[in-house]
């Protein structure tokens, strides 16, 4: 008898995680609310499109797919608001009190309809796309559902690491195109670094014909005390010219691009190129061979200021984003403190010490990106010595940089390694990983992190404008590797960052899974088979 009674239960807790994972209709991340309605819609060749404005790029977006991945070439006219029957209605009607990037998605037998302004419309009709049968014959079926949705953060971030392996304009669009799938807008571009510097700066040159090139690479781990290197030189950088079409590929899915420049520290490449920027100009230096963190770092001196305003000038002509990261972590403070005229300036300028002085670098270059109407973010070192007055803190070492600058009414994102975010780290034991730097962080960990701290007050909670994962690349030398340690991870980062708190639920999270791992597989996606699934 209790042997049924458990087999019941069982077969009860199944329908009943079945039927959620129905409300939400298999979408990642989760929406808002999702209700399903008896019916379908039949999506043929004959079905209209009807959009307020036809040469809209979310429109466009959607028949170009129409196109390419279902054969469809629909007729496409300009809504009349009239209700005529086999048709999708795009349109920014019907937004009234939604939030920013909102939208609405009612598919009826008749109609489907997305309402939703500028990103609220790409939205409305990512989850449409994602409604849309992977495997299909000569007529295409939606379901009918209704769903409103808008995201928790306005900030959902993921960066990706090109200098320590560099990644081709086509990886950069492609890792674009899954953040669009994903309800993601902030593509993080860590573009210069101790081992390479990628973008080209015309008023620079040896910055990239120099300083985008090391002649090896140390092999394995950073730890390898055998300091054995592969003798093969690594480079890329992107021009000005691939830098525009990217940006305006990333631009036609809703997504910003934030370009990095990081000072004083992680500069090696810049300082091969150009000794001057040290506070040794006569020292021998190489773009970097070797992970980890280095002494050489940028002098605070007028040449480098200069230098520095000259290459964030050429950025922020070519970047439209209102936030430039000018990174600021890991700055030892050796080279500052050998040096006569640090300590000159450090008495002259009245610091305590050395991180007054990397407080004073990054205030500087603030009110000069302040000055071109654009605002900085740093990695949460900037806290030392001092904020710069309009600073946004990436909170990286855990998340007691993102509390303490939202304590003090500064702009947080918090991006935690503690938090599952750091996507390089290994995705199970490191045993059954590839090479890594370290760290386990299963995809669980990711999709329960949660970037509001309970410690801060309901209004300071109000500076945590969003989340990242980060994708540091020393070990992945692979756009296939790159993928795996991505993939499925992303996912999770997509629902901690849209999905309301309340509507999250990782049994649901993980009874849609399987859906979207076989989207990857339609497109041609690496990714690691995760545990939830039943598979390592
Ligand atoms: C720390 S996160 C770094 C990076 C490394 C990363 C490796 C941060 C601001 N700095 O330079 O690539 O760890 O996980």
């Amino acid at each position: 008898k209790s042997a049924l009674f458990v087999f019941v239960c069982l077969v009860v807790a199944n329908i009943v995680k079945a039927q959620v994972a129905d409300l939400n209709m298999g979408i990642i991340p989760a929406p808002v609310s999702v209700k399903k309605v008896p019916g379908e819609f039949v999506l043929s060749q004959e079905t209209i499109i009807a959009a307020d404005s036809v040469d809209n790029k979310a429109v466009k977006f959607f028949t170009d797919l129409l196109h390419s991945k279902y054969n469809l070439h629909n007729q496409l006219k300009a809504n009349t608001g009239s209700g005529s029957n086999n048709t999708i209605i795009l349109t920014a009607n019907g937004t009234d009190n939604l939030p920013a990037e909102g939208y609405r998605l009612n598919i009826t037998p008749q109609q489907v309809i997305i309402s939703g302004k500028g990103a609220g419309l790409f939205y409305g009709i990512q989850t449409l796309i994602q409604l849309l049968p992977l495997n299909h014959g000569a007529t295409v079926k939606l379901p009918c559902v209704q769903v409103e949705d808008y995201p928790r953060f306005g900030y959902r971030g993921l960066h990706l690491d090109v200098c320590r392996h560099f990644f081709s304009v086509e990886f950069v669009k492609k890792y674009i195109d899954l953040m669009a799938a994903y309800k993601l807008n902030n593509f993080h571009w860590h573009l210069t670094d101790d081992q390479g510097w990628r973008i080209e700066i015309k008023k620079y040159p040896r910055l990239t014909s120099v300083g985008s090139m090391r002649a090896q690479t140390l092999i394995g781990r950073y730890t390898n005390r055998d300091q054995q290197f592969d003798g093969i030189p690594h480079g890329g950088f992107y021009t000005q010219d691939e830098i525009r079409d990217v940006i305006k590929y990333a631009a036609d899915r809703y997504i910003n691009i934030v370009p990095e420049i990081e000072m004083p520290g992680h500069s090696l490449a810049a300082i091969a190129a150009y000794p001057e920027l040290s506070c040794n100009p006569s020292k021998p230096y190489k773009v970097g061979e070797v992970w980890g963190v280095t002494t050489d770092v940028y002098c605070p001196s007028e040449y480098t200021f200069n230098f520095l305003q000259d290459v964030l000038t050429e950025v922020i002509d070519l970047f439209p984003s209102k936030y430039i990261h000018i990174g600021g972590d890991e700055v030892p403070k050796d080279a500052w403190k050998k040096s006569e005229f640090c300590q000159k300036l450090i008495k002259r300028l009245k610091l305590k010490d050395e991180h007054g002085l990397q407080s004073y670098f990054i205030q500087r270059m603030e009110k000069f990106v302040n000055s071109k109407g654009r605002s900085i973010i740093g990695w949460d070192e900037i806290l030392e010595g001092g904020l710069a007055p309009n600073a946004t803190v990436m909170s990286w070492r855990g998340e007691a940089g993102g509390i303490a600058a939202a304590r003090q009414n500064h702009n947080v994102i918090m991006t935690p390694g503690s938090g599952g975010l750091y996507f390089d780290h290994g995705q199970g034991p490191a045993s059954r990983e590839p090479l890594s730097i370290g760290g386990n962080e299963p995809i669980s960990k990711v999709y329960n992190y949660n970037p509001v701290p309970a410690v801060l007050s309901p209004d300071q909670q109000k500076y945590i404008l969003g989340v990242q994962a980060n994708l540091w690349t020393e070990y992945i030398q692979t756009e296939e590797k790159a993928e795996y340690f991505l993939l499925p991870r992303l996912f999770a980062l997509s629902e901690v960052a849209w999905t309301p708190l309340a509507n999250k639920d990782i049994n649901n999270f993980n009874l849609r899974l399987p859906k979207h791992l076989a989207w990857l597989d339609r497109n041609g996606f690496n990714y690691r088979l995760t545990p939830a699934i039943g598979a390592i």
